[in-house]
């Protein structure tokens, strides 16, 4: 695995908007560790995540407003990138990378880290002999991504990563997906973990975070040209992009997706060639 030392990671999510979010409070200072005495973030946390309160709701997926609540089991939430610390006044968990302009959890579920998982899926174009992934387009921001997404509670990450690649990526009717099925447990058999950590999701705050673990795929000859892709769910187009650094496409994808594909792939001896 990819191993960042978390404190390299300096996050740009003050500089973000995000649809149906309040414009992000100045950020002079982005490390808590510096003054930031102007600092005043705007208080969102979005009414859908209000409404999901599994404390009221029988199978809701947020946690209630009241952080004092549960600080027992935010105690034992752990985040990938350093020990969670609190606000001393109101108990709740401070972003790990440092303020973002907005308090609060947005369109996030849990104080702290909310943890996501992401398949990287490659092949070697059997034409063109570059190496691609498979990219979704957002939905929420038009960004292309990898077809990640929320890690259910219970659920193990290595699901998750094949669930979300079905649900956003491989999206087809019953009758075809039993086809795929085939060459998606094949693809899917043996998850090569290469990143673990905080993503620079426009959706983070001061409060509530992603992070993520991101398996890797690759795909031989037959399965890159056997695996067909049908776009779904959160995804309103899904096709094979060039990995290649400095390409708008590459360059813009969402969060830091960019940099774990590319430290994925400069680190692996039989694949770092395709970067250069
Ligand atoms: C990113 O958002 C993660 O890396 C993952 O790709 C995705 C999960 O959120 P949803 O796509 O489910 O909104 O931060």
């Amino acid at each position: 695995m990819s191993k960042r030392r978390p404190e390299q990671m300096v996050h740009t999510v003050h500089l973000s908007s995000y649809k149906g979010y309040p414009k992000r409070a100045a950020v002079k200072k982005v490390s808590w560790l510096e003054e930031d005495e102007a600092y005043s973030p705007v208080e969102f946390t979005h009414e859908i995540v209000l409404s999901e309160d599994r404390t009221k709701k029988e199978g809701g997926w947020a946690d209630p407003p009241e952080v004092l609540t549960i600080a027992k089991a935010l105690q034992k939430r752990k985040s990938f990138d350093g020990k969670l610390v609190f606000e001393k006044d109101t108990g709740r968990p401070i972003n790990v990378h440092g303020r973002t302009g907005i308090r609060g959890r947005g369109l996030l579920g849990k104080w702290g880290p909310n943890f996501a998982a992401d398949p990287l899926v490659t092949r070697v174009n059997p034409e063109t002999k570059k190496l691609q992934f498979v990219a979704i387009t957002r939905a929420d921001t038009g960004a292309l991504a990898m077809p990640g997404g929320m890690v259910d509670d219970g659920e193990k990450v290595s699901q998750t990563v094949k669930r979300e690649f079905i649900e956003e990526a491989a999206n087809f009717p019953a009758e075809e997906k039993e086809e795929l099925q085939g060459l998606l447990d094949e693809l899917f058999s043996k998850p090569k973990l290469v990143f673990q950590g905080y993503v620079d999701d426009p959706r983070n705050t001061d409060n509530a975070w992603m992070e993520t673990s991101c398996f890797w795929f690759h795909c031989n000859e037959k399965l890159g040209k056997e695996i067909k892709l049908q776009a779904g769910d959160d995804a309103v187009g899904v096709r094979w992009l060039d990995i290649i650094p400095g390409e708008d496409d590459f360059e813009t994808l969402h969060g830091n997706h960019k940099d774990m594909i590319l430290a994925a792939i400069g680190k692996d001896k039989k694949f770092s060639k395709y970067l250069d």
